[in-house]
């Protein structure tokens, strides 16, 4: 760590000021100080990272190459002087300049290269690969545009283009020397034994390092992003013929392969310029990896002892036939070492069991856009087929014209790991039942985690600092230690203080709400928090049933004794999910109603801040106080969310689905609240084809929801919204809604009655968090590091 003080920072951003941003601080925006501070604090990071590099290169230590289609980073000015040890210096330092380090802190745009977990989970795990001195490298697309804004105009989300890189990003470098040409479609000849790929188009993948810094300074990887740049700035002809306009044509075909992040995560549409990214990246990267590899001067069939390569779903699964095309046409290796060595090297991470988000490819497109890998995957097929004959007919790679990318990533991947321990079951039994049964010891579980230092330590700093004041230092590294506040949990002083740090994140929380929606909510009421993609799996629309129903129950009985709630939404739907924007919709109506009722005043509010993203989350899980993970039982791989809410201490009401289980397992069922039907009941439940007219019936106050959402009571203006959505609940309610919706708001009764007695919740609430280790990614990076990478810590 650095013996930086705060004297010396300021001299540091001052410097920097003037020297790289040429500004006078008299005249210094925001703005400028934010840049001025982030060089400062990079210089910092500097050292480690090249003592990083250095030492792997020295030592020959194995690499891990983590390659994913999305990274969901959010800011990384505060993270960088967490993890330096810099954060309350710089605080200080921007104090004795007249500055506010938290209004700095929140001008940074979030890096928003994802959608949701996966892409959040591949940030969290740089993190802890840096932390645990894992020598790695992610490799990743470096979108001019990540994922859009949302807006709600009238209660409806509107989308606008994200602009995260109009400014300056301090955190990157250019490496225009490490850039490599990947090439799309042409024809394959045939010559002296050979194939031969002939490309009809070539771009250029242009690197852009950001260093990533671990825990304490200790160690330092590298995300590499890679930007897409034309082999010809210019059509000379056309330029020479005076059509400057049309001569520029290629440059700007060039660039759409890394203009725009694909802001879909539920249904797959097999569109020509995804493929085109995906492979933009893999070829790219394994390029990359090739040469770096080389330049250590082994033999190239060692690969695997040098290197793991991770595919993050299949996005990148395109990795198996290129890294065979690379070692086959460039290398001379035969087919059969090709495909071992890569097998070798590879792992593939599933993240979905939805049927609509698998990728397959038309044989089509395919063979059009990359005409050589066709071939190879054909033949990776054929080579399947003769060494495993009882292998079914109806199971392979290439199948209906299609080229399916799970199959190609299971068959040319060593290990194959589904994200939790119920996902990785039905990975097995319900995904590739056959290909487990031909290679029964390739998938294995890796339970997902979440890096404990943005989502405890940086974020939550009142619960952060009780948690040192009570077991001392050191748990940010090894958060198993929670666990010693256990015995406090029974102190009446301790419990005061864990509450008092809860309430003290709420007021802050109450006052961003009142800024953001509008809305006035007390910090003593319950906060009740869903934010995550809007998908019908997720049931976000459950969650608002219920918020109605409790409205309604609040105006039929006023005078009982509520508890005061306040109902929290936050996430983004896919633009063209028309159901899910439905749902957006009402959840507003539903907010504009119940936050103007006078019968209802303070007991119960609604509020949706627009436009979630990983630095809404920063704010709204530290001051949850109940966490909902409301999944239809077998369709949420893991959840990343739900182990952020119980780190930070905020107990569940959730379904046996993803890591829910897991959570379940380590708090114990008297802290979490349970309901709904298991993954196995749902399926028989679907059976009866008249279940949710079943169950509508079976519950009156289901009933009354219905009928009010029907009448128009909360789109007065136009009754007949919301008519295509009930009628879905009643006749094509896949999710079940309706059959968990009377267990549902049992459970929901039972939350009003624990947070009803303040000592009772609070245990809860601490037990959550005393019981949270598990959830640490370095947990699961270690066990990635064992399992699947076989790669040692270079610290
Ligand atoms: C191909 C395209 C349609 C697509 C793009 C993105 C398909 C899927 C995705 C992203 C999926 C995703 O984010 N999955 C989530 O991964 C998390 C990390 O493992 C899990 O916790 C979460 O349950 C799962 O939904």
């Amino acid at each position: 760590m650095t013996d930086l003080t705060a004297p010396k920072l300021k001299a540091e951003i001052l410097r920097h000021l003037t020297y790289t941003l040429g500004k006078d601080a008299a005249h210094a925006s925001i703005y400028d100080w934010r840049m001025a501070l982030s060089y400062a604090i990079r210089d910092q990071i500097m050292g480690p990272w090249f003592a990083s590099t250095r030492k792997t290169w020295d030592t020959g230590h194995k690499r891990v190459y983590y390659l994913s289609m999305e990274f969901l980073i959010g800011r990384l000015l505060e993270d960088a002087t967490i993890n330096l040890g810099l954060r309350d210096i710089a605080e200080k330092a921007m104090a004795q300049l007249g500055q506010d380090f938290r209004e700095i802190v929140e001008d940074e745009p979030d890096a928003a290269l994802g959608n949701g977990g996966l892409g959040r989970l591949a940030a969290c795990f740089m993190e802890s690969m840096a932390t645990l001195g894992c020598p790695a490298y992610g490799y990743g697309i470096r979108y001019e545009h990540g994922l859009f804004r949302q807006r709600f105009e009238d209660g409806r989300q509107v989308e606008t283009p994200e602009d995260w890189l109009k400014e300056r990003n301090p955190w990157e470098f250019d490496r225009p020397e490490a850039s490599y040409t990947v090439a799309f479609k042409g024809h394959v000849e045939h010559r002296f034994g050979r194939d031969i790929w002939v490309p009809g188009e070539t771009v250029l993948a242009e690197a852009h390092d950001t260093p990533v810094i671990g825990w304490q300074g200790r160690w330092g990887n590298t995300l590499r992003l890679w930007a897409a740049r034309p082999t010809t700035m210019f059509d000379l002809e056309r330029f020479n013929r005076g059509d400057y306009a049309a001569a520029a044509e290629p440059e700007a075909l060039a660039r759409t392969l890394s203009r725009v992040l694909y802001p879909d995560d539920t249904t797959y549409q097999g569109k020509e310029l995804r493929l085109k990214q995906e492979y933009f990246l893999t070829s790219a990267a394994l390029q990359d990896i090739l040469r770096r590899f080389t330049t250590g001067g082994h033999a190239i069939t060692d690969l695997p002892k040098h290197v793991a390569i991770q595919m993050n779903d299949t996005h990148p699964a395109i990795a198996g036939p290129e890294l065979i095309r690379l070692l086959v046409d460039d290398h001379g290796l035969d087919f059969e070492t090709a495909l071992d060595t890569a097998r070798a090297c590879l792992g593939y991470t599933n993240h979905t069991l939805l049927p609509e988000a698998l990728e397959r490819w038309a044989t089509f497109t395919f063979g059009n856009v990359l005409p050589r890998h066709m071939q190879i995957v054909e033949r990776i097929d054929a080579w399947h087929k003769a060494k495993y004959p009882t292998r079914p007919h109806y199971v392979g790679i290439v199948k209906h014209q299609e080229v399916r990318m799970g199959e190609l990533a299971f068959i040319m991947a060593h290990k194959v790991n589904g994200v939790s321990a119920l996902h990785s079951e039905l990975v097995k039994k319900n995904l590739f039942p056959e290909l487990n049964a031909l290679h029964p010891d390739r998938i294995v579980n890796q339970t997902n985690g979440v890096t404990p230092r943005r989502w405890l330590k940086m974020s939550n700093r009142p619960l952060s600092a009780l948690i040192t004041k009570t077991i001392g230092e050191g748990w940010e590294a090894d958060l198993d230690r929670l666990r010693e506040l256990e015995p406090h949990i029974k102190k009446k002083t301790f419990l005061k203080a864990f509450g008092a740090a809860k309430r003290e994140n709420k007021v802050a929380t109450a006052a961003w709400i009142a800024e953001h929606c509008g809305v006035t909510v007390s910090p003593d009421a319950l906060f009740d928090v869903q934010i995550k993609r809007i998908h019908e799996y997720k049931r976000q629309l459950l969650n608002i049933l219920e918020t109605i129903a409790r409205w309604h129950a609040i105006r039929q009985n006023p005078d009982a004794d509520w508890v005061p709630r306040v109902k929290i939404f936050g996430g983004k739907s896919a633009p063209g999910y028309f159901v899910a924007k439905e749902i957006i919709h009402l959840i507003n109506d539903v907010a504009k109603v119940a936050n103007h009722d006078p019968v209802v005043g303070d007991r119960l509010k609604v509020v949706y801040p627009a436009n979630y993203n990983v630095s809404m989350a920063e704010h709204l899980v530290p001051a949850a106080d109940l966490s909902e993970q409301i999944s239809t039982a077998g369709k949420e791989a893991s959840g990343t969310g739900n182990m952020k809410f119980m780190i930070n201490g905020a107990p569940t009401i959730g379904t046996l689905d993803g890591a829910n289980v897991e959570i379940l397992q380590e708090v114990g069922a008297e802290n979490f609240f349970l309901f709904g039907l298991t993954a196995e009941q749902v399926v028989k439940r679907r059976e009866d084809p008249e279940h949710s007219r079943h169950a509508i019936e079976a519950s009156q106050e289901l009933q009354d929801v219905l009928q009010m959402i029907a009448e128009g009571l909360f789109s007065p203006e136009d009754p007949g919204r919301y008519h295509a959505l009930v009628h879905r609940v009643w006749h094509h309610d896949y999710f079940l809604v309706a059959s968990d919706f009377a267990s549902y708001l049992t459970a929901q009764a039972e939350v009003d009655r624990a947070y009803a007695d303040r000592n009772r919740w609070l245990a809860m609430a601490a037990m959550n968090t005393a019981r949270s280790g598990f959830f640490s990614s370095d947990r699961t990076i270690r066990s990635y590091m064992a399992d699947i990478w076989s790669v040692q810590s270079a610290l």
